[in-house]
């Protein structure tokens, strides 16, 4: 049978981040990918212009007229953007007793627009990662979820800590605190695991979407975690180094 596997995020119409780069990377995996959006946006590859969530009682149908059809192999939640739309997953991860959550906690875009709603990021903390196989913050987001500074080594230990704290089975802080070296933090409450990789010069849009969602595309297909997370690195690096520019922005990564 083939794998599946639900993204819930927001819509990027440049299709380099958001609902549309994860279906790319299901495809990748040879999963058949399935998206339920929370919000969208209006952006090109200069930048996001504005963003609207989609109506409470509209999103909820989405998910349960999907997941009464439908039970993914896993699924990953991406921009979220409101308070409503975190519990919502929540209650649908225990309504349909969902396993595999990957949870990208996006803060803001590359360019720097807040990509949630005052307060869906702690409900994102608070409600959602006690239910979550995998969280996967960059240093950014990992040092608005915990007041860590993420400025060496043991504070990001620490904010993995933290996190992991919150419940999820795995913490992978993405990016580490060194300017020259890209390297993951993974942490699954027994032991550091650090995978690094290339650093790669310049600006990508979706490097984050795209590995959240490889990551989920493993644990649909039996990977375990770290597996998966070596998979999703090894993934996204060789994405970024045939990244091309359609447009005046940002470049998009080739998935
Ligand atoms: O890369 C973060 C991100 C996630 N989701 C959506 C986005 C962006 C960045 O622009 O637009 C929908």
């Amino acid at each position: 049978m083939k794998k599946t596997a639900l993204t819930i995020a927001g819509s990027d119409p440049t299709g380099g981040a958001g609902i549309q780069m994860d279906l790319k990377v299901f495809a990748h995996f040879g999963l058949h990918g399935m998206a339920a959006p929370a919000a969208l946006t209006v952006q090109s590859t200069e930048g996001v212009e504005s963003a609207e969530e989609v109506g409470e009682s509209f999103f909820r149908n989405q998910l349960e007229f999907l997941l009464s059809d439908i039970r993914p192999d896993a699924l990953k939640t991406g921009m979220l953007y409101t308070v409503h739309a975190v519990e919502t997953v929540a209650a649908m991860m225990r309504k349909f007793n969902l396993k595999n959550l990957v949870i990208d906690p996006v803060a803001a875009s590359s360019s720097g627009t807040s990509l949630e709603e005052t307060g869906a990021l702690d409900a994102m903390r608070e409600k959602l990662f006690p239910l979550a196989r995998v969280v996967t913050p960059n240093v950014y987001e990992a040092a608005l979820l915990t007041g860590e500074s993420m400025e060496n080594e043991s504070s990001v230990e620490d904010a993995a800590r933290k996190l992991k704290d919150f419940g999820p089975e795995v913490v992978i802080i993405t990016g580490g605190h060194r300017e020259d070296r890209a390297e993951d933090l993974f942490f699954d409450g027994e032991g550091f695991q650090r995978i690094s990789g290339e650093d790669i010069e310049g600006e990508f849009h979706g490097t984050g979407c795209a590995y959240s969602a490889a990551v989920a595309s493993g644990l649909a297909l039996g990977d375990a975690p770290l597996e998966a997370a070596r998979r999703a690195k090894a993934f996204v690096e060789g994405a970024i180094k045939r990244s091309f520019k359609p447009g005046k922005g940002m470049r998009i990564l080739d998935v």
